[in-house]
């Protein structure tokens, strides 16, 4: 019993071992917002990513800053979301 409970710790734990989450933020430049809906859309595809934690979008910048746990998802997923939406993105300089 006692060597059933370990095995269960060990597996729950084990989930989150060797990657260790690090929240990371990100500035993307955004192409083709338009309008006042346009941030709006680029937000909310964004924030579909799972692992995304935070999303604002300037559309007098042409930008969106993005928060997000590094160990479930990429700088580079995030890009692809907006670009679906047909708003490529791409990290600012
Ligand atoms: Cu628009």
């Amino acid at each position: 019993m006692k060597n059933l409970l370990r095995a269960i710790v060990l597996a729950v734990v084990g989930t989150s071992d060797g990657a260790i989450a690090a929240e990371r933020t990100v500035i993307l430049t955004v192409q083709n917002m338009t309008c006042a809906a346009c941030p709006y859309i680029v937000r909310e595809s964004m924030s579909g990513v799972d692992g995304v934690e935070k999303v604002e979008v300037s559309l007098a910048e042409e930008t969106a800053t993005v928060t997000f746990d590094d160990a479930k998802t990429t700088v580079a997923a995030i890009a692809d979301a907006s670009e679906r939406a047909g708003f490529p993105a791409a990290p600012k300089e």
